[in-house]
């Protein structure tokens, strides 16, 4: 029977009409039954959806339409993450206005999604620059600021010469700005900041409850908090050196156990130790100032070379009056960590022991590393940080770094210097309060009058949202708010006089920090969010699945574990500490590149062929040789993207939805390849084949288990698949879940002919309709449409979109058979697969009945059977 093939360009946009109608994914808050909430990153509105889009919805997909087919009420929605400075590059060389360009691309950008047939809530939808979305975020800025968790300080902050803003740390890379790549300035400036080390410790100490996260995300954000328990010591300045007024300098350590290994003092450019000896000293003045302008990222520290200036300050140690050591103003010293003064110890850390070779201090060796010979050790270029026994350090000889760390702070606690101990043991964190201020228009207005006489005033209540102006120029470079003629000017809400609105807008970040919780009842007009689902019942949050890339492995979910906690405080969110209880990050999609003789082409623009086994690619217009480069991710400089369009509009999306899920594991980067695209598609058109083919033969059956025989065999295959399938879909892993599915078809093939040629032994079209049954109900979450029609096809009533998951038969799923090797004298001639608890006769009965057998015995008696349960047959003739 010939069968037409699958046509995805007419039934997608069919099936995506008819859930569409029947609101299937528009999810109450009032439903009853258990809930989950899955949530994929929203996007960036740049324009158009790329693979990487594609694969993380797909994923999210796959989950929401298992977990609904599993009974649950599932929140999936999507939104914009829709301020950012795209939108105002794109005013400034295509004069258009950036809202317009966001609302624009916004539209382009939700069709696309469309088209993948995503199980979307879209009356939920949110985009992050509509005055309705932060107006909320105004008012908890503000309620956050009562409540002591946000402040305005002056701070030395990252200055990015090119976008013309202030970063926050986490925005400098390397020493560069994240959007612009310019070499960030340090400059002095008065902005606001989320009070995010408030919570240091227990952002910390709560990466241990969440256990369904990556453990290497998990690592990164604790490394980013960076908590170290440390000694604060202050040495005495040696009088005859120390500048008037100065008496001491403190120092944060990690390591006093090395103490007996220190050979100088460094201390930061801005330390007002430094700052008091520049002042008369020009030559250390130009030093501090040169120091000052170049990056001071951590990253750029480590690898920029170490400079330094003696101030000719010396300091006494603290275990031995005699002993003086100098002072450097150095380079790689941070002002903003510790007290921005460090005791060197060159030999056990590599900093230190660069700048002690540059400038001849010396390199005594304090702890020997264990099997060490403790004469000969020596430490020249390479610093010695591990663990091992103490040397040359008096009083703490022999002993271990717990131990050494403990004696140093015990004796040092119990010495006084002016009424204060000469030490005090003290945590530290290396995270930085969150500087969220902003010099842009596309952004959140931070909703702050200032005024002469009463200082920063909160905008009242009532008076949200501060709205965008719409009349915008982007003429001059800097920031539009503050160019506007009438924008910032505003009564002062407490006296009345004349006053200016902050022109700063917030950072994005702080955009993409909620908007989690906003889903949950985006309707709500008076509060962000509320957790209150049904009757007190406990509400959408925490999000059950997160999934998204590990770009954002700190950033983004850091500061989403501090809104968290900063809403909980204020009385936006009930109960929920931490916002994703599940997290997946994917991996990304990739591709090879293609240089011709003008530079990168697009995949698009070439063809590759095969020439016995080496490939080689030409250009499809005009045939010139293409050069094939490595893979690489999917990027518009490299060229080497594919737009999902051109995909969708060639094979459909559940050949695209299927292939991303198909290739690699979910966690690991996955190669675009035309031929796995097409293999995919051979693989939709095969199922459609194979229900096509089966449907005369199973219309009207009863789905049933098979009784016998193959029919048997079959029933247990499928129900095996469907219960890995189920688990598979469980844990994320996509891939495997794909292979079973694989595996069925394989199974339900040849039986289908069997049927087709009107077998039915042992309810073998009962047994191929339930299996057949079974793959429409596995392929629904991946290829959701493909799915419907072969339901249609089999003359299933209603969408699969809203059946539940098919149940199977545990009894089914156990192995329950065993395979003997069975041997004849000796040698091992054939197998016996027989049920596994068949007792010593039952076994014996049937390998004498195997045709092996029966050949050797040649119609005589055995002289014995030798039956090793669970193990092996012996046959002695
Ligand atoms: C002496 C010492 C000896 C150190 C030794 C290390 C190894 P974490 O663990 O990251 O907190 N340090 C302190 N303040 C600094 C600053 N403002 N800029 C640059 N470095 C600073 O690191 C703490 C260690 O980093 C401290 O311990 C200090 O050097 C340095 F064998 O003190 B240590
Ligand atoms: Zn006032």
């Amino acid at each position: 029977m010939a069968t037409e093939r699958y046509n995805p360009r007419a039934s997608e946009p069919r099936w995506q009409k008819a859930w569409e109608a029947a609101k299937l994914f528009e999810t109450r808050n009032d439903d009853p039954r258990p809930k989950y909430y899955v949530l994929e990153m929203f996007p960036y509105p740049s324009g158009r959806i790329h693979m990487g889009h594609v694969r993380n919805y797909t994923m999210g997909d796959v989950v929401a339409r298992w977990r609904r087919a599993m009974g649950h009420n599932v929140l999936h929605p999507m939104g914009w993450d829709a301020f950012g400075l795209p939108a105002e590059n794109a005013a400034r060389d295509n004069k258009v206005n950036p809202r317009d360009w966001t609302y624009k691309n916004i539209e382009t950008m939700k069709g696309q999604l469309k088209t993948m047939g995503l199980s979307l809530d879209w009356a939920r939808e949110i985009a992050t620059c509509d005055a309705s979305y932060y107006k909320h975020q105004q008012k908890m800025f503000l309620d956050f600021w009562k409540s002591g968790l946000v402040e305005r300080k002056s701070a030395k902050v990252n200055w990015d010469p090119v976008d013309m803003t202030v970063l926050a740390n986490e925005q400098v890379i390397d020493g560069r700005g994240w959007r612009s790549g310019a070499p960030v300035e340090q400059r002095d400036l008065t902005q606001w900041f989320f009070k995010i080390t408030s919570m240091s410790q227990d952002l910390l100490d709560s990466l241990n409850s969440l256990e369904r996260w990556p453990d290497k995300v998990k690592l990164m954000q604790a490394n980013w908090i960076g908590r170290s328990e440390g000694l604060l010591i202050r040495w005495k300045l040696d009088e005859g050196t120390a500048p008037a007024g100065e008496s001491e300098l403190e120092v944060y350590t990690t390591r006093p156990d090395t103490i007996f290994g220190a050979s100088f003092m460094a201390i930061a450019a801005d330390h007002p130790l430094a700052r008091k000896v520049a002042e008369g000293n020009p030559e250390l003045a130009a030093f501090a100032e040169d120091i000052r302008h170049r990056g001071t990222s951590a990253a750029e520290l480590e690898t920029a070379e170490k400079r330094g200036f003696d101030t000719g300050i010396r300091v006494v140690h603290p275990f031995d009056p005699e002993w003086t050591l100098p002072v450097y103003v150095a380079n790689f010293v941070l002002m903003d960590y510790g007290t921005g003064a460090i005791f060197g110890c060159p030999a056990h850390d590599q900093r230190d022991l660069d700048f002690a070779n540059k400038y001849g201090l010396p390199v005594r060796p304090v702890v020997l590393p264990d099997g060490g010979d403790r004469e000969g050790f020596q430490v020249t270029d390479l610093a010695f940080t591990d663990d091992g026994a103490m040397i040359n350090s008096r009083f703490l000889d022999g002993m271990r770094f717990r131990e050494a760390f403990d004696a140093v702070a015990d004796r040092l606690e119990a010495v006084s210097v002016g009424n204060r101990p000469q030490a005090e043991r003290k945590v530290q964190f290396r995270l930085r309060d969150w500087l969220i201020s902003r010099q842009r228009y596309w952004g959140c207005p931070i909703p702050v009058i200032h005024c002469d006489d009463c200082g920063a005033v909160p905008v009242p209540d009532s008076a949200l949202p501060v709205e965008l102006p719409t009349d915008v120029s982007f003429d001059k470079p800097g920031n539009p708010l503050d160019h506007h003629p009438t924008w910032k000017h505003a009564d002062c809400p407490k006296c009345g006089k004349p006053a200016r609105r902050d022109t700063d807008t917030m950072d994005t970040f702080v955009d993409s920090s909620w908007y989690f919780a906003r889903f949950t009842d985006p309707w709500n007009t008076q509060a962000p969010t509320t957790l209150e689902y049904v009757d007190g019942r406990k509400g959408w949050l925490p999000v059950n699945q997160y999934i998204g890339g590990i770009e954002h492995a700190i950033l983004h979910l850091l500061y989403s574990r501090f809104f968290a906690r900063a809403m909980k405080e204020t009385g936006h969110l009930n109960e929920v500490k931490e916002p994703f209880e599940g997290l997946f990050t994917q991996g990304m999609v990739v591709h090879e590149t293609y240089k011709g003789p003008n530079g990168w082409v697009t995949p698009a623009e070439v063809k590759v062929e095969d020439f016995d086994g080496s490939r080689k690619a030409f250009l499809l217009a005009g045939g010139a040789p293409v050069e094939i480069g490595p893979i690489e991710k999917m990027s518009k400089s490299k060229k080497n993207v594919v737009d999902p369009d051109d995909i969708i509009g060639s094979y459909g999306a559940d050949t695209a939805r299927w292939f991303m899920l198909s290739d690699s594991p979910p966690e690991r980067d996955v190669i675009w390849t035309e031929a796995g695209v097409e293999g995919a598609h051979r693989f939709v058109q095969r199922v459609w084949r194979l229900v096509s083919e089966a449907e005369p033969a199973v219309a009207g059956v009863t789905p049933a288990v098979g009784e016998a025989g193959a029919a048997a065999e079959l029933s247990r295959g499928a129900h095996k698949v469907l219960k890995a399938v189920g688990e598979d879909i469980g844990r994320l892993h996509f891939n495997k879940a794909v292979a079973r599915i694989y595996e069925l078809t394989n199974l339900l093939s040849p039986q289908v002919a069997e049927i087709v040629a009107g077998r039915r032994d042992g309810g073998l079209d009962a047994a191929v309709r339930q299996g057949l049954e079974f793959l429409v109900a596995m392929i629904a979450p991946m290829m959701p449409h493909l799915a419907e029609e072969c339901w249609v096809a089999l003359g299933g009533e209603g969408l699969v979109a809203e059946r539940p998951w098919p149940a199977f038969d545990p009894a089914l799923t156990v192995d329950n058979e065993f395979t003997y090797p069975v041997q004849i004298n000796g040698k091992k001639r054939g197998d016996l697969t027989i049920a596994r608890d068949a007792d010593q006769a039952t076994v014996e009965k049937a390998v004498l009945e195997l045709d092996v057998v029966q050949k050797a015995l040649d119609g005589k008696p055995p002289r014995k059977v030798i039956v090793v349960p669970q193990r092996i047959v012996n046959v002695v003739a």
